[in-house]
């Protein structure tokens, strides 16, 4: 009989590759869209749409992180194998603005799932969405499992609960369930509020005369990026390890925004001369034109300054290891915005 899997956020980016990734593993996948006043399936539209993969294989349910009962009839009605829970109000700063319907969703979101699991059926295994966020200011050292937390935002305390609880769901009840720890980790479906994205869309449609100039906040600040494309592949295979464990998924490579706008303008053929500091630096094409100006409004009230993984744990019990170059990652991204845009 096949595997059910079910995907709390399977319309998110990472809920978009999760389920075709599934479904090619000949799972039926069952996942949880909210509703919308506007359409809010684009980014799984073409798994329906693809014959070879949706052979009544993908079946979605209206439901909700913050609605009890509605977290607990999915999961009785399904009985899924396998819960994939990547729900989230995901976004650092908006996290600021709402920072109470934030832990709700990204905090107590994972509690509710946990719950259910322990009375509807223990054997039901869990995967819980964590985030290098968690690291926050702890280290300026390389990031490992055993790296203290130190969160530095509404949306990482309410992870480093969810964190937290689902260790105490493990061990309390023995019940199957895991952390990742990812970090960064972008795609041509990427949201288009968050900066790699928001460079390569802004870029792409500057180089084709279409928008002038990209606003931006904080241009120092370090991540490790990596392939969503990539990481789903290693919620799998946590989740199909021999013991329930948490894992750091991760490049164990790191850049500055800036360096990443300076790789994506060159593989764009855009030249960018920086002149100014901080508030007032700004990057200008060759006939002047301002094209990247930093603006307050993105800053934000606490940053995280160095976020770079060791996945070492990951490569020796997973077999798992990141494929995707930083720069295949970003040509992907400039294809596809070209490829819509163009
Ligand atoms: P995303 O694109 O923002 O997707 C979030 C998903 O959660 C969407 O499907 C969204 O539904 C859903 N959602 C939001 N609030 C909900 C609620 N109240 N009830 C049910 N579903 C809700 O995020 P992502 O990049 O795919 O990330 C997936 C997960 O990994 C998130 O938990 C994120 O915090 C975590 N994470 C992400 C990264 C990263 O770099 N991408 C790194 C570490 C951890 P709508 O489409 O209806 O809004
Ligand atoms: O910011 C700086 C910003 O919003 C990256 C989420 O998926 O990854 C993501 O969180 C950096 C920050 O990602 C802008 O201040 C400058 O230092 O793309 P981001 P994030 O905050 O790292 C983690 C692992 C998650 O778990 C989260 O869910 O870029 N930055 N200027 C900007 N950031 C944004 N968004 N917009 C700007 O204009």
């Amino acid at each position: 009989m096949k595997k059910k899997a079910l995907i709390f956020g399977i319309t998110g980016q990472d809920g978009a590759y999760l389920a075709r990734f599934l479904i090619k593993k000949k799972y039926i996948v069952h996942g949880v869209i909210r509703r919308s006043s506007s359409i809010n399936t684009s980014r799984i539209d073409d798994i329906y749409q693809d014959p070879s993969l949706n052979k009544r294989n993908l079946i979605l349910h209206y439901g909700d992180s913050i609605d009890t009962s509605s977290v607990a009839n999915l999961i009785s009605k399904i009985l899924p194998n396998e819960i994939y829970n990547l729900s989230a109000q995901s976004h650092v700063a908006v996290s600021f603005e709402i920072p109470e319907y934030t832990s709700n969703v990204d905090g107590l979101g994972a509690l509710r799932i946990l719950d259910s699991i322990k009375s509807i059926d223990k054997k039901i295994k869990f995967y819980q969405a964590g985030t290098s966020e968690m690291f926050g200011g702890s280290s300026k050292e390389t990031q490992t499992e055993k790296t203290v937390f130190d969160p530095k935002s509404p949306y990482a305390a309410s992870k480093v609960f969810a964190h937290n609880i689902t260790k105490i769901y493990r061990d309390a009840y023995k019940i199957f369930a895991c952390n990742g720890i990812l970090f960064n980790h972008e795609s041509p479906l990427r949201g288009e509020t968050f900066v790699t994205k928001k460079i390569i869309k802004a870029l792409t449609l500057i180089k084709l005369g279409k928008q002038k100039t990209l606003y931006l906040g904080n241009i120092y600040s370090k991540r490790d990026w990596g392939h969503a494309r990539d990481y789903v592949e290693a919620m799998w295979k946590i989740l199909n390890y021999k013991k329930p464990d948490d894992f750091v998924i991760s490049t164990n490579k790191q850049m500055t925004v800036k360096e990443f706008i300076e790789i994506s303008s060159k593989r764009l053929n855009m030249k960018l001369i920086w002149r100014g500091k901080g508030i007032n630096e700004k990057a200008y094409d060759q006939k002047g034109n301002i094209i990247i100006k930093i603006v307050p409004r993105y800053f934000r009230p606490l940053e995280v300054e160095n976020l770079i993984g060791d996945f070492s744990k990951a490569k020796k019990l997973l077999k798992w290891s990141p494929k995707t170059s930083i720069n295949q990652l970003i040509d992907e991204m400039i294809d596809f915005e070209i490829k819509n845009n163009g």
